[in-house]
């Protein structure tokens, strides 16, 4: 196991998930509890807990996951619109401690955000 959060157990395939897709640096798979008819999370393999711990090093990683995002987007037939959304931290919204993309999509998004 890589560490002891759900997100690593994920990844490292010791619980379960909906995996939309996977390479070597990344994985997306769908949330567990979905905020609209389409709601993926993408999310580095790499451990990083929040956007307050990246790095100079990252901006190519952070990069894929948005490249990764938008083509999910297109392949789950979003082409009306959506939505990626980062939460950081507690004012944020972050309840899971591993950096996570939202992919969200298939209605209408309301601004700004509750
Ligand atoms: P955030 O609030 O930004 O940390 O979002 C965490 C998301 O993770 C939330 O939408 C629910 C989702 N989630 C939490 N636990 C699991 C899980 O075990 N499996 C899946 N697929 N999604 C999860």
């Amino acid at each position: 196991m890589l560490a002891d959060n759900i997100f690593l157990k994920i990844i490292d395939k010791t619980i379960p998930a909906k995996i939309a897709y996977e390479d070597d640096q990344c994985l997306a798979f769908h949330d567990v509890r979905p905020q609209a008819p389409t709601h993926v999370l993408v999310i580095p393999k790499k451990v990083i807990r929040t956007l307050d711990d990246i790095t100079d090093a990252d901006e190519a990683l952070l990069g894929h996951l948005m490249l990764v995002a938008v083509k999910l987007a297109k392949e789950l037939g979003l082409a009306k619109g959506y939505r990626l959304v980062v939460n950081c931290n507690e004012h944020g919204g972050q309840t899971v401690p591993h950096l996570h993309v939202h992919l969200i999509g298939g209605r209408d998004m309301a601004w700004p955000p509750g």
